[in-house]
């Protein structure tokens, strides 16, 4: 039988997808989109999951779009037509995209090896991008002839500035972890040796928060982003609205009176 592309695995409210073709760096095939979109829609609906961590096998975390892959790769023949890059793009890594942020609950990008092309927009993507020291950011279309896709455009100057999202873009150089923490790319890079527990910290953490605010927040704070400063206080004040309604409201405040831990359930 042949190996799941995305391995799902479930553990006390953290869903995890292991992206899973390590011999070519997890780049991503037709097959891979279809098993990760399915296993992306899984999570979201169900109740059970309170935080998805999203990684890679081996050792790599993403290495983009598979460039051998014959559904995409380009007729180098004299005179062929060109692929249409931007139909995978809007079948596959548009809806990706879409649905990591969009997703009922926090996700983080556990990158534990290479983050390359749309491999390392997938990681910024999601909402806490933790990186092994040893591993490395790459903006790798310019060196293909390409621009960055998975949300790069959009989400590199938001992330660290026009200067730094040109620089990075444009170049195409390995951005350390280090280096991509200190610009403010990712949440997080830490050590390997600890990297795997400081994952599980951090999604156990979340599993325990209230999810249901914890999403309006990423929405929030993205429509923010084209809202002026007037209407984003508008667009809080309604969240809060739907929010003060729910149970989780109602059971952090008990738990802040009482002086107790706040059991959260609201999804
Ligand atoms: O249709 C479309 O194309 C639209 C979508 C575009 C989205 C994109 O993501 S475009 C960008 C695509 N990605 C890249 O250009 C990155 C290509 N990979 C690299 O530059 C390097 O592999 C890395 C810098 C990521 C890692 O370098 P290194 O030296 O650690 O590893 P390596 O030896 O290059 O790679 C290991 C194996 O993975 C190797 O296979 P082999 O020789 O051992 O059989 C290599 O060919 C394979 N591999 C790595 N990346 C890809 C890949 N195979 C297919 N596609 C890849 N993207």
């Amino acid at each position: 039988m042949e190996e799941p592309l995305v391995l799902v695995t479930h553990d006390a409210g953290v869903r995890t997808l292991t992206l899973n073709r390590p011999k070519a760096l997890n780049s991503f095939t037709a097959a891979m989109h279809g098993e990760l979109a399915a296993a992306l829609e899984a999570a979201a609906g169900d109740p059970e999951v309170r935080c998805l961590v999203l990684t890679g096998s081996g050792r790599g975390f993403c290495a983009g779009q598979d460039l051998a892959d014959p559904s995409v790769a380009p007729n180098l023949a004299p005179g062929a037509a060109p692929t249409d890059v931007g139909a995978t793009v809007e079948r596959f890594y548009k809806p990706l995209a879409l649905r990591v942020r969009a997703m009922p609950i926090p996700v983080i990008a556990a990158v534990n090896g290479v983050a390359a092309g749309a491999g390392a927009n997938l990681a910024l993507c999601c909402d806490l991008v933790i990186a092994k020291r040893s591993t490395s950011f790459i903006q790798a279309f310019a060196k293909i002839g390409l621009v960055p896709d998975c949300g790069g455009t959009w989400l590199l100057p938001r992330l660290v500035g026009r200067a730094r999202a040109i620089g990075l873009a444009m170049l195409g150089d390995k951005l350390p972890a280090e280096d991509a923490e200190r610009l403010g790319l990712i949440w997080k890079c830490v050590d390997d040796l600890v990297f795997d527990a400081e994952v599980r910290a951090v999604a156990q953490r979340l599993v325990a928060m209230p999810t249901r605010a914890l999403a309006a927040t990423r929405s929030a704070i993205d429509a923010a982003q084209h809202l002026d400063f007037a209407a984003a206080l508008s667009h809080e004040a309604r969240l809060q609205t739907t929010l003060g309604a729910s149970h989780d409201f109602l059971e952090g405040v008990d738990a802040f009176m009482a002086k107790r831990a706040p059991l959260f359930t609201d999804r």
